[in-house]
């Protein structure tokens, strides 16, 4: 059998649907071998795209999304997307392709050390020099990027070994369970809970990775407990919840950390530290619960009393068995801090000012959506008035990226997005620099024929820089731009184009976008004047009242 064959047998084994990605010559033993596979090819105009394709893949369905590329240039562009999966947690696995390596009259074109170049980025890089080492080789790569916890893993192919004839042997995946955490632990979980006066569960990213949401929204509702998220954890116990105390986007000065700062025990369910720190742990007598897959990595702000260490579901379950409310749990305060948050929360949702107050958009795009609609963000401004005040009602259907917080991922997150939940109503919510980053996948995105809508937020300029830079008290410098018209941007890559001239406008244009197959793009003119005043003064007064 020709190894490059048997390289998509062993890819078509593992369930893989999708490869992502821009072939180039030394890809096309494997690009022949796709043709007649089962795996689709998904076309893209920039690696970079397909990476964060294949990754966004991989966060939704917890399988390992596939990308490919050539070798050299297309093999860097997928560094970004590869950094973006390793710190996000997201199982992926790039496919790049090499010079012969067994002989080569080519010198050095082209040639760089892919392999060791993907090393700090990835959990596993390897060069193929055999065709009888693709059996073992593909499977370790899965084996490796969907175990706990997730991230990226390479495989080089080099042209001449994708040429050889191999013997036609596979290696399954072997039927393995996560391992569970150790009874002794729940029962250190159990009695520091029972112990404490007031208890707070705090939700991160792991616990939006598996199916931990049933477990968790139990824990919320039969023992009453009250809850927090992570940006990354969103949406795994419904935010609309009374429950909910609010989402930890700023650093500090919010209502949510009056309520961190209140209780005596933090219940830290699936956080780990790439996310911005939630909370920061002092000397102070708070005590902290770490319930994930791994052990906590131990951080001067973070040093947590009590692991349980295991699948994150089965230990919630197992605490649950025998956890008791207890009459001593004072949640009088909480009661408290929800009932400020929520009196400031509709604070510029009706707002009719134009250009568009992030508030108003954030609640226009909340109302449009049902609860299992995505959002996918790309990093800017508006993405902090996303994470705090749009409630997420289910697991995964707020993508965002709070870990490499990378530009550019908006638009192909949302693409990806829309090829795993073609029912579900997909929206990309941009900056005007973010998605000029990654814009040329539009064209994919027709292609493909999806329907997706793009909400582009157009302050003609790096606002979330600006907004720092006259935090720090610099002059405003180097952060302005102008833009291409988008609407006929979007109109000559076969898309749709809507410009957003009033408040009142919006809400109805992205439902009647909802009804209309089509990629869609929205300009919006964004008023970020106040960011400022509001999320530094404005609730930092307000929340120290209660
Ligand atoms: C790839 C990349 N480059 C630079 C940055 C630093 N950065 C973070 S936000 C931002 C500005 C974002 O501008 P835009 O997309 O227009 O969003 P806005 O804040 O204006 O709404 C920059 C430059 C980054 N996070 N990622
Ligand atoms: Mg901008």
């Amino acid at each position: 059998m020709k190894a490059s064959d048997l390289f998509v047998k062993a890819l078509e084994q593992e369930g893989v649907e999708y490869i992502f990605g821009i072939p180039g010559e030394e890809n096309l033993d494997v690009l022949e071998s796709l043709r007649t596979s089962s795996i689709k090819l998904i076309l893209t105009r920039h690696e970079q795209g397909a990476g964060f394709m294949a990754a966004t893949y991989g966060r939704l369905t917890g399988k390992v999304g596939v990308c490919l590329s050539t070798l050299g240039p297309g093999a860097t562009n997928l560094v970004t997307a590869a950094a973006y999966t390793q710190l996000g947690g997201m199982p992926m696995l790039m496919i790049t392709g090499q010079k012969p390596i067994k002989a080569s009259k080519q010198g050095r074109f082209q040639v760089l050390d892919v392999v060791d170049m993907m090393r700090p980025i990835t959990k596993y890089t390897a060069q193929i020099v055999s065709g009888e080492r693709i059996a073992s080789q593909v499977r370790e790569a899965f084996r490796v990027a969907s175990a706990e916890r997730p991230g990226a893993v390479h495989l080089e192919l080099p042209e001449d070994i994708a040429d050889e004839e191999v013997s036609p042997n596979l290696i399954p995946e072997s039927n393995v369970r996560r391992p569970v955490a150790e009874a002794k632990s729940i029962k250190h979980a159990v009695d520091m809970i029972e112990l404490a006066k007031a208890p707070l569960l705090l939700i991160g990213a792991a616990a939006n990775r598996k199916m931990s949401s049933k477990m968790l929204t139990r824990l919320v509702e039969e023992l009453k407990i009250p809850f927090v998220t992570t940006q990354m954890g969103k949406g795994v116990v419904d935010e609309t919840k009374d429950l909910f105390l609010g989402n930890t986007t700023l650093s500090d000065g919010d209502f949510v950390h009056r309520a961190i700062a209140h209780a005596d025990l933090i219940i830290n369910v699936g956080h780990d530290v790439v996310e911005k720190p939630p909370f920061f742990m002092r000397d102070d007598d708070k005590k902290v619960i770490h319930i994930n897959y791994m052990a906590a990595e131990v951080d001067p702000v973070y040093f947590p009393q009590v692991e349980v260490i295991g699948d994150i579901a089965n230990s919630i379950w197992s605490i649950l068995e025998k956890l008791q409310i207890q009459k001593h749990w004072d949640f009088s305060y909480f009661d408290k801090v929800k009932a400020a948050e929520e009196k400031e929360l509709p604070h510029g949702c009706n707002d009719d000012r134009f250009p568009i107050y992030p508030q108003r958009l954030v609640s226009d795009v909340r109302k449009a959506m049902p609860a299992e609609g995505i959002i996918c963000l790309d990093n800017g401004v508006y993405k902090i008035w996303f994470a705090r005040n749009y409630k997420a009602q289910k697991p995964n259907t707020v993508l965002l990226d709070n870990a490499l917080a990378t530009m550019g991922a908006g638009l192909p997150s949302a693409m990806a997005a829309k090829l795993v939940h073609p029912d579900r109503p997909v929206i990309a919510i941009c900056g005007d620099g973010g998605f000029m980053m990654n814009s040329q996948e539009l064209e994919t995105a027709v292609r493909l024929k999806q329907h997706i809508i793009v909400l582009i937020l157009r302050d003609d300029a790096y606002g979330m820089i600006k907004w720092k830079q006259a935090n720090m008290n610099f002059d405003p410098f180097g952060l302005d731009y102008g833009n291409p018209d988008f609407v006929k941007y979007v109109e000559a890559y076969g898309g749709k184009g809507h410009r957003v001239e009033s408040a009142k406008q919006l809400l109805p244009l992205i439902e009647k976008c909802m009804q209309e197959h089509d990629v869609h793009l929205i300009d919006i003119p964004i008023d970020y004047s106040e960011n400022d005043e509001i999320l530094n003064n404005q609730l930092r007064k307000l929340s120290a009242k209660v």
